[in-house]
């Protein structure tokens, strides 16, 4: 493995944890900017890529994809979407994209940009190490920042200039940074989001998010063939307390009347229940060390923002490094964390609403149930309302 031969080096200028979409597609910028880094996996790629999660990228996302030769794939197999729909109580309204902001969504997998970014990264012979084990952050308070990691019970250490931390909300990186330096907020939600894979094709052409007095629920898709639905369950749940058939019930009495009559049932090929929570850990520089994607920040999957915001704060990093690198500039690095956080924040808000308008909470009482109403009578009859959910569905400027 090209490993082995690099490794005689043991050094390298940015080390790179986790090859979720946030550190493969740091690893994919740095390399066209001509920086060295090694990529530090704790998975096997095989598990990386059987990760269900994320389906709608926003339109930056979609050209940034494009910008780093990586759209080919997208373009020929994901679906370009000008609208969604918002239900409530069964009455639906779409919020058309396309004329409100001349943008649209592009429906395409987090599986499958990961496996193009890990394909792209193969084909021009970029190292990533997958199942490195305990991973352990060293000197990144100081100028000579250090990684070590196990392979097959054998240590190895890595010396670099730069560790970005992209390694998930889980991951070491965070983890590292002594706790008194970082600023957290957060708001975990007293629900999760049950979801189901099939082999079917979807309810709907587009997205369709359904608040309803037993709760939300979104129909979905990742192609024509292969839908993926939601619902809102008690945080505490498991996908094993549900059997298909109480899922599908559930799903057909949440969805707009239309949707439910048109949704083709079949045998989950995945269940899975995700917690909701939103989180924020600032600023995201550590010395040495950079922190990107779920390892910084956490949103809840209604305002479909988690991977798109990923992707966009390796743009911003992967900038502030190439500047470093090639005009010995330290202005973008300094500022990366700033930055990056003024768009995170303005992402959480819209995530938060979403998620706010939408969901049954256990004090939502008469009179929130009306509020909820009234909010989405108000985007059903306003355009400013309308354009306010467009502009931060399809995406801020990155
Ligand atoms: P990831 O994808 O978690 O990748 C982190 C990687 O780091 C590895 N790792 C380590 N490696 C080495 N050493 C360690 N100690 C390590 N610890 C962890 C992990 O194995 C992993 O490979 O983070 P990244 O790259 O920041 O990407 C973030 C996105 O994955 C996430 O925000 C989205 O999936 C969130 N999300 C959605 N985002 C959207 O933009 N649109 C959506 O429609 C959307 N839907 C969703 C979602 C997330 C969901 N779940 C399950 C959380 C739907 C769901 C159900
Ligand atoms: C998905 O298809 O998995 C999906 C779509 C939109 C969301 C969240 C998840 O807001």
């Amino acid at each position: 493995m090209a490993l082995v031969a690099r490794e005689a080096g043991v050094r390298t200028q940015v080390v790179i944890v986790g090859a979720g979409p946030a550190g493969l597609l740091l690893g994919r910028l740095l390399e066209q900017a001509g920086i060295d880094a090694v990529i530090l996996e704790r998975r096997s790629r095989d598990y990386v890529l059987s990760r269900i999660r994320a389906g709608v990228l926003e339109a930056g996302s979609v050209a940034l994809l494009e910008r780093v030769g990586l759209a080919t794939r997208m373009h020929a197999e994901g679906l370009v979407h000008d609208g969604c729909s918002l239900a409530f109580d069964g009455d639906v309204q779409r919020i058309d994209f396309q004329a409100l902001t001349g943008r649209s969504v592009m429906v395409y997998g987090q599986t499958e940009v990961t496996r193009d970014l890990m394909d792209a990264r193969d084909a021009s012979g970029g190292v990533t190490v997958y199942e490195a084990a305990d991973v352990v952050l060293h000197g990144f308070d100081g100028a000579h920042p250090r990684v070590g990691y196990r392979r097959d019970g054998v240590a190895h250490e890595i010396a670099c200039d730069f560790i970005a931390g992209c390694d998930g909300f889980r991951g070491v990186s965070r983890a590292s940074i002594p706790p008194a330096a970082l600023d957290v907020a957060e708001r975990v939600y007293p629900f999760g989001w049950l979801g189901v894979l099939v082999d079917q094709p979807p309810a709907a052409h587009e997205l369709i998010y359904a608040s309803h007095a037993r709760g939300f629920a979104l129909s979905s898709m990742r192609s024509p063939t292969r839908s993926r639905y939601y619902l809102q369950v008690p945080s505490d749940e498991t996908a094993e307390a549900w059997s298909d058939a109480a899922f599908w019930d559930e799903l057909r009495r949440r969805l707009p009347p239309a949707a439910a009559a048109a949704l083709r049932t079949g045998p989950s090929i995945e269940k899975s229940v995700a917690p909701l929570r939103s989180f924020v850990a600032e600023p995201l520089r550590f010395g040495r060390l950079f922190l990107a994607g779920d390892a910084a920040h956490i949103v809840p999957p209604t305002g479909a923002k988690g991977l798109n915001l990923a992707l966009a704060d390796v743009a911003r990093l992967a900038q502030g490094f190439a500047e470093y690198y090639a005009e010995g500039s330290s202005a973008g690095i300094d500022a990366y964390s700033a930055a990056a956080l003024r768009r995170i924040w303005k992402a959480e808000r819209f995530s938060w609403w979403m998620t706010s308008l939408l969901h049954r909470f256990p004090d939502t009482d008469a009179f929130g149930r009306r509020i909820q109403r009234a909010e989405f009578d108000y985007l059903a009859g306003s355009t400013a309302a309308a354009t306010a959910l467009a502009e931060n569905y399809t995406g801020l400027p990155m």
